[in-house]
Protein backbone atom coordinates (compact mmCIF):
# COMPACT_ATOMS: atom_id res chain seq x y z
CA UNK A 1 0.00 0.00 0.00
CA UNK A 2 1.16 3.19 -0.84
CA UNK A 3 0.61 5.99 2.31
CA UNK A 4 1.80 9.70 2.73
CA UNK A 5 3.42 11.11 6.03
CA UNK A 6 3.06 14.47 7.22
CA UNK A 7 6.38 14.99 9.51
CA UNK A 8 6.54 18.16 11.05
CA UNK A 9 9.08 19.93 13.92
CA UNK A 10 9.72 23.00 15.71
CA UNK A 11 11.88 22.37 18.16
CA UNK A 12 15.58 20.56 19.16
CA UNK A 13 16.89 21.15 16.11
CA UNK A 14 14.07 20.49 13.50
CA UNK A 15 15.69 19.64 10.77
CA UNK A 16 17.86 16.90 12.76
CA UNK A 17 14.43 15.96 13.99
CA UNK A 18 12.99 14.72 10.70
CA UNK A 19 15.49 13.38 9.23
CA UNK A 20 16.05 10.94 12.74
CA UNK A 21 12.49 10.06 11.85
CA UNK A 22 12.50 8.95 8.26
CA UNK A 23 15.32 6.88 8.76
CA UNK A 24 13.17 5.09 11.60
CA UNK A 25 10.42 4.88 9.35
CA UNK A 26 12.55 3.28 6.44
CA UNK A 27 14.50 1.09 9.18
CA UNK A 28 10.80 0.08 10.60
CA UNK A 29 9.66 -3.77 9.18
CA UNK A 30 7.36 -3.72 6.81
CA UNK A 31 8.20 0.19 5.38
CA UNK A 32 10.32 0.99 2.92
CA UNK A 33 10.77 5.30 2.08
CA UNK A 34 10.30 5.97 -1.54
CA UNK A 35 10.54 9.26 -1.75
CA UNK A 36 10.32 12.78 0.33
CA UNK A 37 10.14 16.27 -0.46
CA UNK A 38 11.93 19.59 0.40
CA UNK A 39 11.79 21.01 4.06
CA UNK A 40 8.75 23.61 4.50
CA UNK A 41 9.19 26.65 6.62
CA UNK A 42 6.73 28.46 8.13
CA UNK A 43 5.43 30.29 11.41
CA UNK A 44 3.23 28.07 13.58
CA UNK A 45 -0.77 27.69 12.11
CA UNK A 46 -3.22 29.78 13.94
CA UNK A 47 0.09 32.31 15.02
CA UNK A 48 0.39 30.26 17.73
CA UNK A 49 3.38 31.89 20.04
CA UNK A 50 6.22 29.43 19.50
CA UNK A 51 9.26 28.52 16.83
CA UNK A 52 9.37 28.25 13.13
CA UNK A 53 8.05 24.97 11.60
CA UNK A 54 9.97 22.66 9.41
CA UNK A 55 7.86 20.30 7.62
CA UNK A 56 8.08 17.46 4.97
CA UNK A 57 6.10 15.12 3.23
CA UNK A 58 7.11 11.74 2.56
CA UNK A 59 5.30 8.85 0.66
CA UNK A 60 6.06 5.31 1.78
CA UNK A 61 4.75 1.76 0.52
CA UNK A 62 3.83 -0.55 3.28
CA UNK A 63 2.42 -3.95 4.08
CA UNK A 64 1.30 -2.57 7.85
CA UNK A 65 -2.27 -2.13 8.83
CA UNK A 66 -3.60 1.41 8.63
CA UNK A 67 -3.29 1.81 12.71
CA UNK A 68 -0.23 -0.57 12.70
CA UNK A 69 1.56 2.28 11.12
CA UNK A 70 -0.18 4.81 13.48
CA UNK A 71 1.24 3.06 16.02
CA UNK A 72 4.89 3.09 14.64
CA UNK A 73 4.21 6.84 14.24
CA UNK A 74 3.49 7.06 18.05
CA UNK A 75 6.41 5.15 19.04
CA UNK A 76 8.50 7.33 16.73
CA UNK A 77 7.56 9.88 18.07
CA UNK A 78 7.88 9.10 21.59
CA UNK A 79 11.47 7.29 21.40
CA UNK A 80 11.88 11.53 19.89
CA UNK A 81 10.93 12.80 23.18
CA UNK A 82 7.42 14.42 22.12
CA UNK A 83 5.66 15.48 24.79
CA UNK A 84 2.00 16.03 24.40
CA UNK A 85 1.28 18.86 26.99
CA UNK A 86 -0.66 22.06 25.76
CA UNK A 87 -2.94 21.12 22.73
CA UNK A 88 -1.18 22.94 19.52
CA UNK A 89 1.54 23.51 21.53
CA UNK A 90 5.56 23.28 20.24
CA UNK A 91 6.85 19.75 19.42
CA UNK A 92 10.31 18.03 19.23
CA UNK A 93 8.05 15.70 15.67
CA UNK A 94 5.28 14.71 14.52
CA UNK A 95 4.11 11.81 12.25
CA UNK A 96 0.29 12.54 10.47
CA UNK A 97 -0.75 9.55 8.38
CA UNK A 98 -2.49 11.75 5.96
CA UNK A 99 -3.15 9.26 3.32
CA UNK A 100 -3.39 5.68 3.15
CA UNK A 101 -3.61 4.11 -0.58
CA UNK A 102 -7.39 5.42 -1.58
CA UNK A 103 -9.02 4.04 1.65
CA UNK A 104 -11.11 6.22 4.06
CA UNK A 105 -11.25 5.33 7.27
CA UNK A 106 -12.55 7.05 10.65
CA UNK A 107 -12.12 5.06 14.20
CA UNK A 108 -11.65 6.82 17.44
CA UNK A 109 -7.82 6.72 16.92
CA UNK A 110 -7.36 8.15 13.54
CA UNK A 111 -9.18 9.47 10.58
CA UNK A 112 -8.01 8.84 7.19
CA UNK A 113 -7.74 11.22 4.94
CA UNK A 114 -6.38 13.46 7.73
CA UNK A 115 -9.59 15.34 8.23
CA UNK A 116 -6.88 19.35 8.62
CA UNK A 117 -5.06 18.45 5.79
CA UNK A 118 -7.10 20.30 3.00
CA UNK A 119 -6.38 23.69 5.35
CA UNK A 120 -2.73 23.19 5.90
CA UNK A 121 -0.05 24.65 2.93
CA UNK A 122 2.53 22.72 5.25
CA UNK A 123 1.25 19.89 3.82
CA UNK A 124 -0.60 20.14 0.73
CA UNK A 125 2.68 22.26 -0.97
CA UNK A 126 5.16 19.29 0.19
CA UNK A 127 2.40 17.29 -0.93
CA UNK A 128 1.99 18.43 -4.33
CA UNK A 129 5.96 19.00 -4.78
CA UNK A 130 6.10 14.64 -4.84
CA UNK A 131 2.46 13.71 -6.28
CA UNK A 132 0.98 16.95 -8.24
CA UNK A 133 -1.28 14.80 -9.88
CA UNK A 134 -2.79 13.29 -7.07
CA UNK A 135 -6.70 12.81 -6.58
CA UNK A 136 -7.76 12.89 -3.08
CA UNK A 137 -10.00 10.26 -1.41
CA UNK A 138 -12.87 12.72 0.22
CA UNK A 139 -11.52 16.06 -1.41
CA UNK A 140 -10.93 15.36 -4.67
CA UNK A 141 -7.76 17.07 -7.08
CA UNK A 142 -4.63 18.09 -5.28
CA UNK A 143 -4.35 21.20 -7.23
CA UNK A 144 -7.88 22.33 -5.86
CA UNK A 145 -7.36 21.85 -2.43
CA UNK A 146 -3.98 24.16 -3.33
CA UNK A 147 -6.10 26.71 -5.20
CA UNK A 148 -8.19 27.63 -1.88
CA UNK A 149 -5.19 28.08 0.43
CA UNK A 150 -3.00 31.10 1.50
CA UNK A 151 0.41 29.89 0.21
CA UNK A 152 2.54 33.01 0.87
CA UNK A 153 3.32 31.71 4.75
CA UNK A 154 5.16 28.98 3.33
CA UNK A 155 9.07 28.66 2.28
CA UNK A 156 10.94 26.13 0.66
CA UNK A 157 14.64 26.05 2.05
N1 LIG B 1 2.16 24.64 12.40
C1 LIG B 1 3.03 24.44 11.38
N2 LIG B 1 3.41 25.50 10.66
N3 LIG B 1 3.50 23.20 11.08
C2 LIG B 1 3.13 22.10 11.77
O1 LIG B 1 3.58 20.97 11.49
C3 LIG B 1 2.21 22.27 12.82
N4 LIG B 1 1.78 21.21 13.56
C4 LIG B 1 0.88 21.33 14.50
C5 LIG B 1 0.29 22.66 14.89
C6 LIG B 1 0.57 22.85 16.35
C7 LIG B 1 -1.20 22.60 14.62
N5 LIG B 1 0.85 23.75 14.13
C8 LIG B 1 1.74 23.57 13.11
O2 LIG B 1 0.44 20.25 15.11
Amino acid sequence: MLAYIGLGSNLDTPKNQISKALSALDQAKGVELIQTSSFYRSNPLLDIPGPDYLNIVCKIDTNLEALELLSLCQHIENKQHRVRDVRWGSRTIDLDILLFGDAIYESERLIIPHPEMINRSFVLVPLYEIEPALQLPVFGPLIKCLDQLELSDIKKI
